[in-house]
């Protein structure tokens, strides 16, 4: 397949509630989504992931666009693509700016299974029915609402809760919750919150029953993550930290984590999240899908990816409505009974909505591949 044109838009969508994390709060979600034309007038849609400012890694939606302009766009001009693995080769000589590349890979892993007459899901060979998915709930004003929301998730059948800690907002917490629903799976998320000096600290948390600690230590950190695994019988789990399948290799050598959470835009795309699954479960390493606050089209691809054999815990794809009044795609994405079940139109199997794109879209540029010089 030869792209001959991508238009990249900025929207901003106004989230239902705010979201806390240990590093900031989320108003608004800012993010760039990717269209992508093939000579046959298919189209590919990808979304960025990356964030408004470089909290959670470096790269923000505007260094995503100025890398896919002056950079990974020029990379793919002029090829003759026959299969989406292709791309991560092309983009390799571009170091990092994993989200910016992810963006145009989702795009044409999505055009790729829509002109091979697929689902995006079985083009990445994925062959779930439906996927398990779990809630993420950030940081509230008290216990007595954050309690209050978790008897909401699990009563919408939620098949796991995750709920995020910092210091000062931690042991005692997840006590109250342990009270209040003493066997609901469990789960904890630091972002990076906490030292190694915090060790005894963390262990308190071994009473709980969690099914793992998310990101405990520094975001760039494998070492210390180890040293940490060690004295804790709660399984590590690395968000932040893991940015390829060499990094996840290394880590789980090391003895850093026991589970590893795969997003998509963190390592570069669909495929290297298929390397690192498939590399995980060679090693007995489970996984699951870690999620962006997403609108529509990034949730689409994080479902397909789920499909995978060792996606085996629930992941943070919760249904379009716990973020938006109204996602982008149609239909949106709903779960039952903690269940989402996986479209079966080809591509991502939803379909973008224009007039809602239209509306959230700040900004906008189409660039024709055909001319001898990309148009800006
Ligand atoms: O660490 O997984 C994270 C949200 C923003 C930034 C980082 C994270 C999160 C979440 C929410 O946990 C996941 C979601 O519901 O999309
Ligand atoms: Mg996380």
């Amino acid at each position: 397949m030869k792209l001959q044109e991508i238009t990249i838009r900025q929207l901003k969508m106004k989230m239902k509630a705010p979201f806390t994390t240990s590093f900031g709060t989320f108003y608004d979600k800012e993010f760039l989504l990717l269209e992508v034309t093939d000579e046959q007038g298919n189209k590919g849609w990808g979304e960025s992931v990356a964030f408004d400012a470089p909290w959670y890694n470096e790269e923000t939606y505007k260094t995503n666009w100025i890398v896919l302009e002056d950079f990974l766009i020029p990379l793919v001009k002029d090829q003759d693509i026959n299969h989406p693995d292709e791309i991560n080769e092309l983009f390799a000589p571009i170091r990092k700016n994993n989200m910016a590349k992810s963006t145009l890979e989702g795009a044409v892993w999505d055009l790729y299974a829509k002109r091979t007459n697929q689902t995006l899901a079985s083009a990445l060979g994925g062959d779930k029915k439906q996927i398990e998915v779990g809630i993420s709930i950030g940081i509230q004003n008290s216990v007595d609402e954050l309690l209050a929301l978790i008897d909401e998730y699990v009563n919408e059948g939620y098949k796991r809760i995750k709920v995020k800690i910092k210091p000062g907002w931690d042991v005692d917490v997840i006590r109250a919750i342990r009270e209040r629903f003493p066997d609901v799976p469990l789960m904890a998320d630091a972002n990076s919150a906490y030292r190694l000096e915090d060790v005894d600290l963390l262990k308190q948390l071994d009473e709980f029953n969690l099914t793992m600690i998310e990101q405990p230590l520094a975001s760039d950190d494998i070492i210390d993550h180890a040293t940490l695994q060690k004295q804790l019988k709660t399984p590590i789990c690395l968000d932040e930290s893991i940015h390829s399948l060499e990094d996840a290799r290394k880590a789980i050598e090391l003895g850093s984590c026991g589970i590893i959470n795969i997003k998509i835009g963190r390592v570069g795309g669909l495929t290297e999240s298929k390397k690192i699954h498939d590399y995980c479960q060679s090693k007995g390493i489970p996984v699951w899908c870690g999620g962006m606050l997403e609108s529509g089209i990034g949730r689409a691809h994080n479902v397909a990816l789920t499909t995978l054999s060792n996606f085996i815990m629930p992941g943070d794809t919760a249904g379009s409505e716990r973020y938006w009044e109204k996602d982008i795609i149609d239909p949106e994405v709903t779960v039952e009974n903690g269940y989402i079940t996986v479209p079966s139109k080809t591509g991502i199997g939803y379909e973008p909505n224009m007039d809602l794109i239209e509306t959230f879209t700040v900004k906008k540029k189409v660039y024709k591949l055909t001319n001898n010089e990309v148009v800006r």
